[in-house]
């Protein structure tokens, strides 16, 4: 068995992250998006509903390849414990680039596991889940940059 994890915040999970996830999905038997938990950080949405909302945003027809679940500790830690072939992570300019060498420097060298990265798609290079908390916050619309499940969510908690 194939098996990549797809870690991150997904606070909350946008068609950018989607994009990375459905790309790769054709070179692996099975991925685990796993939901980073940071103690040290107050996210928007608990890792239940953020767990709740990628199950909703990922097309029925794939559902059988991926599996969601919840982390809080090391990636690297993680990745052997799924017996992972690679992470996966995704690319949107030199910011993420420089950040994300050395992220997959460390966890290569804490599990032998390798990343794999996808670049942004034109789509959906300028989507970012902090900028989807700032207009929602501001009282915009965000249904071209996230999943239906997750615009419904945000636009619910601006009433
Ligand atoms: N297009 C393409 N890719 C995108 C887009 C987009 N529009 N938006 C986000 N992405 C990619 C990101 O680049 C990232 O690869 C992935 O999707 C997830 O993004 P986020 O923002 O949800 O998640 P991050 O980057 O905040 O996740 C950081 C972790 C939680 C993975 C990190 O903090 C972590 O690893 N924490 C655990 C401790 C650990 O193991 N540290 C590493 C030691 S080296």
């Amino acid at each position: 068995m194939k098996r990549a994890i797809y870690p991150g915040s997904f606070d909350p999970p946008t068609n950018g992250h989607l994009s990375v996830l459905m790309r790769a999905l054709p070179v692996f038997d099975e991925i685990v998006v796993a939901i980073m938990e940071n103690p040290d950080k107050q996210p928007m949405f608990t890792a239940e509903d953020r767990k709740w909302l990628l199950e909703q945003s990922v097309p029925a027809e794939v559902k059988g390849k991926i599996r969601v679940r919840s982390y809080c500790g090391l990636v690297a830690d993680l990745a052997g414990e799924e017996q992972a072939v690679a992470i996966i992570r995704g690319l949107r300019d030199s910011l993420d680039t420089d950040a994300e060498r050395r992220m997959a420097h460390m966890n290569e060298a804490l599990s032998g596991i390798p990343t794999l990265f996808l670049y942004a798609t034109p789509e959906t290079g300028h989507v970012a889940s902090s900028l989807i908390k700032d207009i929602v916050k501001h009282g915009g619309r965000v249904d071209a940059f996230v999943p239906a499940a997750v615009a419904a969510r945000l636009h619910r908690s601006q009433s």
